[in-house]
């Protein structure tokens, strides 16, 4: 990579994160080269549209498209700097598959040459950019690979994780601390290099394991966290407190902070990133699998307690509000509130509504279930019970005055004024729990 220009970049997998990504970097100047698998992925990045939603990247991508500064292919091409940006997915006993981050490497090592810097950014188990290393001393003999060479290596390998949120990815890319590990330090010092082209958050440089771990750390500390409360809101529950009251209270002590109990833990980073590191070391993580234990359980807990509330109210009609993984998001991977919803409108057919503002139609697990999607003000003219399962501004934003005489189970504690009352249908109920 020459100092006096910007490096020419190529990003392998353009998701969630590598197409942000892609179009941060080039609108920096640098010319960006983002590979995918997908054909339509190629050709609706190259008409300037995009395939994913995220908050103003429609425009990013439009216009450094325009300016011919990103394009998209189906193949690898030579460049300056390399990002891996590919789904590390878990198999059926939750060990990491590095497949997809394996594949991309192969197909960097035949265009390396001397000066280039390859980076991974998927959430990888440690050791994953060492077998990177690996591969290309393998793939290309010809190539001085850092950390098994004694002379100044032609090429630099580092990891850098993302750690940014969904709805605020453009923001957090550039503003957003990066922790950036080598291989060697020399390999670190290039990498970041890198990232002070369009990051403003500090740089830190590390080696590649530590980089690894804190990326998986990250995310095992809020999914433990999460458990945390998840339990204490089953153990409320049990003792007939509100938990949301509990950890209001809890929290104006200065050194406690719980998080927010809800139906479960979704989306693809915080239900998966801790099991990398129960695969690493199962027998030292119990905390760790417990959490995700919690966490997973907290969706059956919600499942029997919705059930047992309909069940009890033969006849009342039923709204599922939301089925998003979060809160103001259209993204419904991995979502619990989707699964609650589903398992519900299974059993409970017509008398289930859904409503999902994010959704134009209903995901295909409900066809052929009898449950229909209809808006929020449907569900406050027609049903009789409401279960939040998704804390969307739309639905934290109805009054009272709206709820009332409604029977609410309220998983994410969006309605503390919402009476406590009888069961009867009509007379008004506020679950929690
Ligand atoms: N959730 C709760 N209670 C809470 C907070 C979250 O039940 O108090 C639930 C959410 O409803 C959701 C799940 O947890 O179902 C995950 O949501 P999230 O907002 O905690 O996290 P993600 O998955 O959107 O993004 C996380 C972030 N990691 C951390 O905050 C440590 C983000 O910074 C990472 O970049 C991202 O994972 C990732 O890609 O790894």
């Amino acid at each position: 990579m020459k100092s006096d220009k910007k490096p020419d970049v190529c990003v392998v997998g353009l998701g969630y994160i590598g197409l942000p990504t892609a179009a941060i970097v080039a609108r920096s100047g640098c010319r960006v080269r983002g590979i995918d698998v997908s054909q339509k992925v190629v050709d609706t990045i190259n008409r300037g549209e995009i395939h994913i939603e995220e908050v103003d990247l429609d425009g990013l991508v439009h216009a450094v498209v325009g300016r011919g500064l990103l394009t998209a292919s189906l193949e690898v091409a030579s460049a300056d700097v390399f990002v891996i940006a590919v789904p590390t997915p878990f198999g059926p006993n939750h060990e990491p598959d590095v497949s997809y981050v394996l594949t991309a490497a192969r197909s960097i090592a035949p265009v390396l040459k001397q000066g280039d810097i390859v980076i991974l950014e998927s959430t990888s188990p440690v050791g994953t950019t060492e077998q990177i290393r690996d591969l290309f001393a393998e793939m290309r003999p010809d190539l001085k690979i850092p950390g098994l060479t004694r002379d100044t290596p032609d090429v630099s390998i580092a990891y850098c994780p993302e750690r940014v949120l969904p709805g605020r990815i453009l923001h957090e890319l550039t503003e957003n601390d990066r922790s950036i590990g080598g291989i060697t330090p020399r390999c670190a010092r290039k990498a970041v290099g890198f990232y002070k082209i369009f990051v403003r958050g500090q740089c830190i440089a590390t080696d590649a394991r530590s980089a690894e771990m804190t990326k998986l750390v990250e995310n095992a500390y809020r999914d433990v966290n999460i458990a945390f409360a998840n339990e204490l809101s089953i153990v409320a529950d049990r003792m007939g407190l509100d938990v949301w009251e509990v950890i209001k209270l809890a929290n104006r002590h200065p050194r406690v902070n719980i998080l927010s109990p809800g139906p479960g833990v979704g989306g693809h980073c915080i239900a998966v990133d801790p099991w990398f590191i129960v695969a690493s070391a199962p027998t030292e993580t119990p905390l760790i699998r417990t959490a995700r234990g919690v966490n997973d359980g907290k969706i059956h807990h919600v499942i029997a307690k919705a059930d047992e509330l309909i069940a009890a109210h033969p006849g009342a009609r039923v709204a599922a509000l939301g089925l998003a993984f979060k809160a103001n998001i259209d993204d419904f991977r991995e979502s619990p509130a989707r699964l609650v919803a589903a398992t519900l409108a299974r059993k409970y057919r017509e008398r289930m509504s859904i409503v999902e503002p994010y959704a134009t139609v209903l995901p295909r697990e409900f066809e052929g279930t009898g449950a229909t999607q209809i808006d929020l003000d449907e569900a406050l003219e027609e049903c009789d019970i409401l279960l939040v399962l998704v804390d969307h501004d739309a639905f934290r934003q109805v009054p009272l005055a709206e709820r009332a005489g409604k029977i609410v189970y309220d998983t994410r504690g969006i309605w503390p004024d919402q009476p406590k009352g009888g069961a009867e249908v009509g007379e008004g109920l506020r679950l929690v729990g």
